[in-house]
């Protein structure tokens, strides 16, 4: 008999194989991690009682292990092929993006583990956009561009025949999953040489700088990656003695006692020499480097008060970051900052967990269980992204030139036949999730089922 390997142990090496090659070909972000690194380290001494949190939970030896990264494909078939590439490393897709309302002419979702064990293993995520064509305004060149991108194939004849293997046993062994993270990297590499002309180049960029990204190159190139920090303000005032020049604000919510949901910062893309297919040579800049700190998921209930204290925020106007954070600290005056009010008022999920020998009776809910000391409520981390923020991150690598926005609806649907398969709603996993848990802790106490949270 034959051992697959697990789905989780491939994403881990795969996750590391593209932090080195990462690292080797954007040393800045050696630099960026080195930092981080160092921040973490600080925050750690400085603070025993997170230290004895994160070794409680089996956070510490995965601390310094990328946390996500992204990338854009040009046609339906490229996201359909690799949801199937990502699912040999248990990488499923969860969530549904509009960025078109902030103006870049992409959906996209995330693909990453699911199940609670698996994400404990290694959480590597990867954001993943789809151009949509169809917002090219000049017909001729978005035909030019749909050509372009019909030429190319993202994945090795190699990748691909490990994905149909697995498919067909429902595993890998040893070696070829060691071939797999190989051949799986050869799509994520960076290429020096456009595969288009110069006036071809200029004339999609023109028309947008993430449209010549997508399509003037022969492969979807990881554009960054993000490790975990556990004081991003720090880390982003940092960057600019280490030489690192950081986008002008850190998007999300603002800094707590109990962090919600997502931040994020990023470096400035850099520019970098390319050659073009008529031997012209010039400089592209797609990639960059980018830092998160992660906070407690929100309910629907939650993500709505979310939704209208940024949105209301974003009514000011922020000269910098210091600014910026201000203005938001104002704004989430009015989200409560308690674990257990978010839990109360079913703001936040939380992961429940029976006590073993605290005397209860049947007739206890959730709040005496709690009060009494048998039931253990820990927030439970946020896994996804922020549509705002993602805007804000690609913004800041193309530059400052704005664009309005796109006239368009969402189009979830489109996405997802593109995709050959739909993505799971973020919130109704973390619903299940709490649910579970609290259902299985209830019935280590001897209690029974209690409703779930939305
Ligand atoms: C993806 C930007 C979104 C994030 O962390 O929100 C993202 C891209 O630039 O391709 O990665
Ligand atoms: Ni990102």
């Amino acid at each position: 008999m034959t051992l697959w390997v697990s789905p989780d142990h491939i994403r881990d090496r795969f996750s590391q194989a593209m932090s080195a090659m990462y690292q080797r070909e954007v040393p800045q972000y050696g630099t960026l991690l080195a930092l981080v690194a160092s921040v973490n380290q600080q925050v750690l001494s400085q603070s025993p009682e997170l230290h004895s949190r994160l070794q409680q939970g089996g956070d510490l030896p995965r601390l310094g292990v990328e946390r996500h990264g992204a990338i854009r494909v040009g046609t339906p078939a490229e996201l359909a092929m690799l949801r199937r590439l990502f699912a040999v490393m248990g990488m499923f897709p969860v969530g549904y993006y509009d960025l078109s309302e902030a103006g870049v002419p992409v959906h996209s979702t995330a693909f990453r583990p699911i199940d609670d064990a698996s994400l404990r293993y290694n959480p590597f995520r990867v954001f993943t956009s789809l151009l949509r064509p169809e917002l090219i305004d000049d017909p001729a060149l978005r035909e030019q561009a749909i050509a372009i991108l019909a030429e190319r194939d993202i994945f090795t004849p190699a990748a691909r025949a490990l994905v149909e293997r697995y498919e067909r046993q429902g595993g890998l062994n040893q070696q070829d999953a060691e071939q797999f993270v190989e051949q799986a990297l050869e799509t994520f590499r960076w290429h020096e040489e456009a595969t288009v002309a110069v006036g071809t180049y200029q004339a999609l960029s023109q028309e947008h700088r993430l449209i010549a990204d997508v399509v003037c190159f022969r492969g979807p190139h990881i554009n960054h990656l993000t490790p975990r920090t556990l004081d991003i303000d720090a880390v982003q005032q940092q960057m600019p003695e280490h030489g690192i020049d950081p986008k002008a604000v850190i998007e999300g919510p603002p800094r707590r006692q109990c962090p919600i949901l997502l931040r994020q910062t990023s470096f400035k893309a850099l520019e970098e020499p390319i050659r073009f297919a008529d031997a012209a040579e010039g400089y592209h800049s797609a990639r960059f480097g980018e830092i998160e700190q992660r906070g407690v998921a929100l309910t629907r209930k939650g993500r709505a008060l979310y939704d209208r204290l940024l949105a209301e925020a974003r009514q000011t106007p922020a000269a910098d970051n210091a600014a910026h954070q201000a203005v938001l600290q104002d704004a989430f005056n009015d989200f409560p900052d308690d674990e257990t009010t978010l839990r109360r008022e079913k703001l936040a999920f939380f992961r429940y967990q029976a006590v073993p020998g605290v005397n209860v009776t049947p007739s206890q809910d959730v709040e005496s269980l709690i009060g009494a000391g048998a039931l253990l409520a820990t927030p439970m981390i946020y896994e996804d992204f922020l549509p705002i923020s993602a805007a804000g991150i690609f913004q800041s690598n193309l530059g400052d030139a704005q664009r309005d926005e796109y006239q368009s609806r969402s189009h979830q649907a489109a996405f997802e036949q593109a995709l050959g398969g739909q993505v799971t709603d973020e919130i109704s996993l973390y619903a299940e999730r709490e649910k579970a848990s609290l259902d299985q802790a209830l019935a280590a106490l001897g209690m029974s089922e209690q409703p779930a949270t939305g």
